[in-house]
C-alpha cells in the first residue's frame, strides 16, 4: 500500500508510535510517506520505502498565528497526487484529522478518493480535544474519517463519552519492538557507571508536563531512597524541569538524581532500570511504561486512563490512586527490598510487554487500512 503518515515529530508518544509504525510498514514493503513540519526524531530516513515531506509555513507579518493546518492540507494534496497515496494515517486528531478532511475534499474535486484513518492518542481527546475551543472541529473530523482507532479501551470509552461520534472505533494498543529493549544482559548496559553496586535504579521518562506529575516522581523517590540505597534517572525535558531541580535541591538529594534531558535512545537508559515511576494524572495507554516493561522493569503507576490495561497490579508492578505518593513509595520499596521479588516483577513485566509486540499489532493496522480502502 502507499501510505501517508501525519504526526507530531517531536518527543511524545503519538510521534513515536507513528514513526515506529511507519518504519515497520516500510519494512514490510509498503511505501510510507511522512508528512510533517520536521523530521520525526526516531525516523531512519535512509531506510527502504521511507520518504519525508516537510510542511513549510510561510510567515506573514499580518498573521498573529501562522496557519499550519492550511499549509498541511495543501501539502497533503500535493503528496497524495504526486505519489498516488491510497491512505492518509493521521496520528493525533488535532489538527491532523481536520487538515486531512480539507485535503480529502480538495482531492474529491480532482476525482481522487483518498482514505483517512485517524488514530486517537489521548490528550487529543481527554485534555485538549474536548475543550470548547476545539470540540466541534474534533468531533466533525473524527466522524468524517474513513476509519478511527484508539490506543486503549479506556480511550475509546472516553471518546464516546465526550463526543457524539458516528463511526466505529477500533482499539489498537501501542506496540513495542521487543528486541530493541531487551538488552539488560548486554556488555553496554554497565550499570556501575551510574550507580554503586548496592544501589537500585529508578527511572522516569516523560516530557515533564504537569499531566505527567513529575513532582510526584520526586516525592516518591525521596521516600524510596530513605529505605533503599538508590538513584533516580530522569529522562526528558519540559515545563516542570526547573521546579523539579529546585525541589531536588530543597530535599538534599541532588547527588542521587540525574537529569538526563531528552534522549532518542531511551532503550539504552532503560537497560539500567529496576523500577519505573509513572504517576500520571491521565494516560490513555502509557507507552513509556510499556517501553520500560520491555526493558524488564517493574512499574509503579497510577490507575488512571488505560494504565490498568498495561500494568497489571501485583504482577508487573502496582497501581495506585492519583497523588497517593505514600502508597506508590511503599509499593516500590516492597518490590525493591527483596531481590528475588524484584526479579519476579521484572520477568512478569517483560512477559506482559511481549503481548504488545509489533508483529502482533502491525497486522491490525494493515487490516484497518484494507477496510478503509474497500469502503
Ligand atoms: O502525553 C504524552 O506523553 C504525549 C502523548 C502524545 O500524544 O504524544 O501521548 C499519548 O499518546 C501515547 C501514544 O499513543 C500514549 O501512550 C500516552 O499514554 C498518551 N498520553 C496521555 O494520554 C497523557
Amino acid at each position: 500500500m502507499k501510505i501517508g503518515i501525519v504526526c507530531y515529530p517531536t518527543f511524545g508518544g503519538s510521534g513515536v508510535v507513528a514513526t515506529e509504525l511507519g518504519m515497520a510498514l516500510a519494512d514490510k514493503d509498503h511505501e510510507v510517506h511522512f508528512i510533517t513540519y520536521k523530521q520525526p526524531v526516531r525516523l531512519d530516513l535512509l531506510a527502504k520505502n521511507i520518504h519525508f515531506h516537510e510542511v513549510f509555513v510561510e510567515e506573514y507579518p499580518l498573521f498573529h498565528f501562522q496557519p499550519y493546518e492550511l499549509a498541511l492540507s495543501t501539502k497533503l494534496v500535493e503528496v497524495v497526487l504526486t505519489h498516488k497515496l491510497e491512505i492518509l494515517h493521521l496520528h493525533y486528531a488535532i489538527p491532523h484529522a481536520y487538515a486531512a478532511y480539507m485535503a480529502k475534499k480538495m482531492l474529491t474535486k480532482k476525482g481522487i478518493d483518498i482514505k483517512l484513518v485517524t488514530t486517537l492518542h489521548g490528550t487529543d481527546i481527554t485534555l485538549v480535544g474536548s475543550h470548547p475551543t476545539y470540540k466541534a472541529a474534533v468531533e466533525f473530523s473524527i466522524s468524517n474519517s474513513d476509519a478511527v482507532t484508539a490506543v486503549s479501551n479506556n480511550l475509546k470509552k472516553d471518546t464516546l463519552r465526550l463526543f457524539n461520534i458516528e463511526i466505529d472505533i477500533d482499539v489498537i494498543y501501542n506496540f513495542i519492538d521487543i528486541d530493541k529493549y531487551s538488552n539488560k544482559k548486554d556488555k553496554e548496559c554497565n550499570r556501575t557507571t551510574l550507580a554503586n553496586e548496592n544501589e537500585k535504579i529508578i527511572t522516569h521518562v516523560s516530557n515533564m508536563r504537569p499531566v505527567k506529575r513529575p513532582m510526584d516522581v520526586i516525592e516518591i523517590f525521596y521516600k524510596i531512597q530513605k529505605e533503599i540505597p538508590s538513584k533516580l534517572l530522569l529522562v526528558g525535558e519540559g515545563p516542570e524541569i526547573e521546579r523539579l531541580e529546585y525541589r531536588v535541591k530543597e530535599l538534599g538529594i541532588y547527588d542521587k538524581v540525574l537529569f538526563l534531558g531528552n534522549s532518542d535512545d531511551v532503550n539504552k537508559v532503560l537497560c539500567y532500570s529496576d523500577v519505573f515511576l509513572l504517576p500520571s494524572m491521565t494516560e490513555s495507554f502509557g507507552l513509556a511504561a510499556l517501553e520500560a516493561m520491555a526493558a524488564e522493569t517493574a512499574i509503579i503507576s497510577t490507575n488512571t486512563g488505560g494504565l490498568p490495561e498495561v500494568n497489571i497490579n501485583n504482577v508487573t508492578g502496582f497501581l495506585s490512586d492519583l497523588g497517593d505518593v505514600n502508597e506508590m513509595a511503599k509499593n516500590a520499596i516492597f518490590i525493591l527490598e527483596n531481590n528475588e521479588r524484584l526479579e519476579t516483577f521484572k520477568a512478569n513485566a517483560f512477559k506482559q510487554a511481549k503481548t504488545f509486540s509489533i508483529d502482533k499489532i502491525l497486522p491490525l493496522y494493515e487490516g484497518v487500512y484494507q477496510k478503509a480502502i474497500e469502503k
